[in-house]
């Protein structure tokens, strides 16, 4: 048995959680065309191939991180990868967490439009349609029309275990076999599975590691964590910091130990399982994209949500670390200038245009 990852991990760090409520103010932005984010089964064929090919453009073009101080950086695609490992330690388990994601999916949006000519918007991967059977969803099939399946049946998987909780393992654990990602590299990480700081980014930090992209499917897991039952608590939340909770199952309950976004992270594969390094799954933009998707309409069915925040800028919001108000600043690195929160409450607002359907 091997130690989950960080859902488990970060148990053993302390927390301090707060909260914030303003009144909603929520105009759109009528200088932009309205985008559109889809379901990944409601796109055309065509539109799916459009927005994989898009990413596979990203893995093409040069990066504007410098591979001087940053080894593993060979592609734009890896700006992203390596921003993401850059602020895990304050956007992850934290009260940046929805909002810090927010803008860095848009970012990828804007660079797949702007830089690789996409016509579309950004799809969501929407759980519950496929939780139990991950195989038969147009998402993960490995046709050419998915973003790759299962990978290759690796014996030595392990089941994993944390707590009393023991997750079976998934039904691959190799190189994808099939589908556009088919012969991708990933080119950072892996990160370890337990965090021992919350302030210092662990090695293997940014250096080079090419390997493929690493899939295994798992609908014991994908069944639990990311079924319609948790959709629906975690829709019924009334506090920003209840729908937190569900999200990132904190404190640890039986009935859903991992948190839909952990659920998300844990039923494709060990590169989608690393916390620093999973955005080098290019399902990662999807799982975070139904996220955003369902904090917006949670954000939208009540007074008092626009603006709800809860908990600190530092990963499980140890003891002293800053408490996150609409003020504060949030980094991205090459990607963007800095961004306050309250720029980001809304995605009809600021610079943003679009919904869901
Ligand atoms: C954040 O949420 C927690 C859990 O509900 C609560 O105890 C805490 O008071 C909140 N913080 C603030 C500042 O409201
Ligand atoms: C995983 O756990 C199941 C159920 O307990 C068991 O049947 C199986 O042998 C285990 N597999 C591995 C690889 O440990
Ligand atoms: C896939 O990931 C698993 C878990 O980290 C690892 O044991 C295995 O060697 C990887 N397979 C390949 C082909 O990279
Ligand atoms: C979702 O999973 C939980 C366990 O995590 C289970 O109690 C519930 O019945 C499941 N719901 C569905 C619709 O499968
Ligand atoms: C990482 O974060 C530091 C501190 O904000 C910043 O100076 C640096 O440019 C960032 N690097 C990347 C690749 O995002
Ligand atoms: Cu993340």
């Amino acid at each position: 048995m091997i130690q989950l990852r960080y859902p488990w991990v970060l148990l053993a760090l302390g927390q301090l959680v707060c909260s914030f409520a303003v009144i909603p103010r929520h105009q759109p932005d009528r200088s932009e065309n309205l985008g559109v984010r889809k379901e990944w089964g409601e796109m055309l064929p065509k539109e799916r191939i459009g927005y994989t090919n898009a990413v596979l453009c990203l893995q093409n073009l040069p990066n504007q991180v410098p591979t001087a101080e940053y080894p593993g950086v060979r592609s734009r695609f890896d700006d992203f990868v390596a921003t993401h490992i850059n602020y895990t330690l304050h956007t992850h388990y934290s009260g940046l967490f929805l909002p810090w994601h927010r803008r860095f999916i848009w970012l990828w949006e804007r660079a797949l439009r702007e830089e690789c000519g996409y016509q579309g918007y950004l799809p969501y991967w929407d759980w519950p349609l496929w939780a139990d059977n991950l195989a038969a969803s147009p998402l993960f099939d490995g046709s050419e029309t998915s973003i790759s399946g299962d990978g290759e049946y690796n014996p030595g998987e392990q089941n994993m275990s944390g707590g009393d909780v023991t997750l079976l393992r998934g039904s691959g654990g190799g190189c994808a076999k099939s589908g556009p990602f088919k012969d991708m590299k990933v080119h950072m990480g892996p990160f370890p599975g337990s965090l021992t700081s919350t302030t210092e980014i662990p090695a293997p930090r940014f250096e080079y590691n090419p390997r493929c992209l690493n899939r295994s499917l798992n609908d014991f897991v994908s069944s639990r964590y990311t079924n319609s039952t948790l959709v629906s608590t975690l829709m019924k939340a009334s506090k920003i910091a209840d729908f937190q909770m569900v999200l990132d199952h904190w404190p640890p309950r039986e009935d859903g130990v991992l948190g839909l976004h952990g659920g998300g992270h844990f039923s494709i594969g060990s590169t989608l399982q690393d916390l620093f390094g999973s955005s080098q799954d290019p399902a990662f933009f999807l799982h975070h994209s139904q996220i955003d998707r369902l904090w917006a309409k949670w954000q939208d069915a009540g007074a008092n949500r626009r603006n709800a925040l809860n908990g600190t800028s530092t990963i499980m919001n140890p003891p002293g670390a800053d408490l996150v108000t609409l003020n504060t600043m949030m980094e991205f690195g090459y990607l963007d200038s800095p961004r306050p929160v309250h720029e980001v409450m809304s995605p009809l607002a600021n610079g943003f245009s679009y919904v869901y359907t």
